[in-house]
Order: C-alpha cells, then structure tokens, then sequence
C-alpha cells in the first residue's frame, strides 16, 4: 500500500512505531523497520550520549530507514537533536511540546520532521513551520495526551492541513488501521501493540498487564498538573490520584513518579510502577513479533479498505 508517508519515508507498510520513554530502544525499533514499517528510538529522558549509541545499535540490527523521537520536555533535547544530526538520522518525531526552534537545522539537513500534535492549531503551526507530516495524536493514545479523541481530531487535521496526517491513538489492528485511513489519515502511528511485541524488552509483569487489560482498565493521572497522562490502573496511579485530589503541589506528584515509568519497565513492578499504555490495551491478547502484528495488521485492513 502506497500513501505520501511510505513514499516521504521509503517504507514498505504505512506504519510507523511511537517514541515511547525506556519501551522504544534499538531492539523494537529495529524489528518494526525490519517488518517494512518505521521504527523509532524513544529519546525520552535519556542523556544525549546513550540516545548515540542506540541509534547506532539499531544501525547494526537494520539497513532499513530508523526514526527517532525527541521529547520536547526534556531539558536535553538541543543535544539530542544534535546527535540526530550527526549520526545522520533521516527522520524525526517530537512529542509534549513545540519543535519549531529545531526546525531550521533539520530542514538545512535534509532532516524528515514530524511533529506528534493534539490540536488542529498545533497542526497548523506545523505545518507552517516546514514539517513534512504531522502524527494526530488522540486522547486514547498512552503516556502523555491532549483531549481530543482520534475519531474527532484527524479528521479535522487533514482537513486542515495539506501535508500527510498519521493518526495515532487507538489503534491495535486491521479495523483501526481502515478507520484511520477512512478519516484521511495516511499512516498510522501505534504503541501499545508493539509494547508487547517479541522484541520489545519491557518486562513480562508489564506485558501481562497489557495483555490482561481491559478497555476501561486506564486511566488519566495529572490532569492538575497541565500533563495528564493516560497508564493501566493500579496502586501508583490511584495514590496519584489520590494526592490530586487532596490538592498535593507538583513538587510531591513528581517525587511520587520520579522514576516510576523505569521501575514498571525494565523492574517489572506493577504495584508502584507506572504502566503507560492506550486505551487499545484491551484489545491487544498477545505476544507476536512485529513482523507478525504488522502483516497480520496489513492483510486485515487491505481486505477492509478493497
Ligand atoms: O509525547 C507524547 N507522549 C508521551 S511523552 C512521555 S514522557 C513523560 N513522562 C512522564 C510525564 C510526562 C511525560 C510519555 N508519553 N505524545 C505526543 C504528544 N504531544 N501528546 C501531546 C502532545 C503535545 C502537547 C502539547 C504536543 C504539542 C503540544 O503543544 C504545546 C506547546 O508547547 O505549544
């Protein structure tokens, strides 16, 4: 299937991965892109220097094109940006803020841009600012989220925009991938599917509560502190809400989180980790690889779409 994203971003399936914190590292990044998709190294948090060496792990792993995200939110991110450049990355992604000022020296570089948005004025902004697509982020998607819904938010940016729209948000198979695309989207992007992928290294506890949850099983924590952000129900995020409630100050809720996402991920712990993931999670039942969810992906939405 051909759309202006595979062509944008020489790739065979219209499916690109989310940047998601400490989940998307060079292992799932490497084997969605091997599926004929476009993986992408989450820089999240992570200091410049082992944002370098996973972009070039994943170079050992894949000839094929490799993404990364930059999280806008991070204090680095002029650095990570800085070493998207010269190890010669051919796209970017960028979530939780405004990429503009970066702009300029990704377009000199021949740098592919697309900002990850949850608004059609952000949208718009992007578009005007040079980015060659914009990812329509809905309030279904896990972590970090705007308010509108999928359903509501992509139609409404590709009609507003004349570059290519990705949707993201809720979408886990075949039947979202066709919805998607029949609310003018031309890719989409996901990340609560790959979570539980073969190669994902996220620890198993997490993957079983993925795999376990579900529809209603999440909910929306730091809705008080300007970043809601959509994880599975569990001790950490009732005692989160539990403190919003009570009025607590953003110094206590983040001591509360310092780390937390690491301690679900790579530690496992269920109980006072935080397990980012969409609202999809329910319908996603099992381990597979990513060339298998991306085929099988595929095969459905083509019969779907004829
Ligand atoms: O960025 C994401 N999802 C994320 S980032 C993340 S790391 C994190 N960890 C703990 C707490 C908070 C974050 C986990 N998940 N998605 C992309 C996204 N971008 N969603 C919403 C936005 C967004 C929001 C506002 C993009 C632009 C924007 O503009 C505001 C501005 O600066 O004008």
């Amino acid at each position: 299937m051909e759309t202006r994203i595979t062509e944008l971003l020489g790739i065979k399936y219209p499916i690109i991965q989310g940047g998601m914190a400490w989940v998307a590292e060079h292992h799932l990044a490497a084997a969605v892109s091997e599926a004929g998709g476009l993986g992408i190294i989450g820089a999240a948090s992570a200091p410049a220097k082992v944002v370098r060496e996973e972009i070039r792990k994943a170079k050992e792993l894949t000839d094929k094109p490799i993404g990364v995200n930059i999280m806008l939110m991070n204090p680095n991110a002029p650095e990570v940006a800085k070493v998207v450049l010269e190890e010669g990355v051919k796209v970017v992604t960028t979530g939780a803020g405004n990429p503009a000022k970066f702009m300029k020296d990704f377009k000199e570089a021949g740098v592919k841009v697309i900002p990850v948005v949850a608004s059609v004025a952000m949208a718009k902004m992007m578009e005007r600012c040079g980015a060659d697509a914009v990812v329509a982020e809905g309030t279904e998607s896990g972590g970090h989220i705007g308010s509108a819904t999928t359903m509501c938010l992509v139609p409404q940016v590709a009609d507003a925009v004349q570059i290519p729209v990705i949707a993201a948000g809720g979408i886990g198979d075949g039947r979202g991938f066709a919805a998607a695309f029949m609310l003018g989207a031309e890719a989409v992007q996901m990340g609560t599917r790959f979570v539980v992928a073969k190669e994902s290294i996220v620890h198993k506890n997490y993957k079983e509560k993925v795999i376990k949850a579900k529809d209603i099983d999440s909910e929306v924590t730091g809705m008080s502190t300007g970043h809601p952000v959509r994880q599975i129900r569990n001790q950490m995020s009732r005692e989160y809400l539990r403190l919003e409630k009570e009025g607590a100050g953003l110094e206590e809720l983040e001591h509360l989180t310092l780390g937390s996402l690491r301690k679900a991920v790579m530690d496992g712990d269920v109980v006072n980790g935080t397990l980012m993931a969409g609202q999809i999670a329910g319908l996603v039942k099992k381990e597979q690889t990513c060339k298998e969810m991306i085929e099988e992906i595929m095969q459905e939405a083509s019969l779907l779409l004829g």
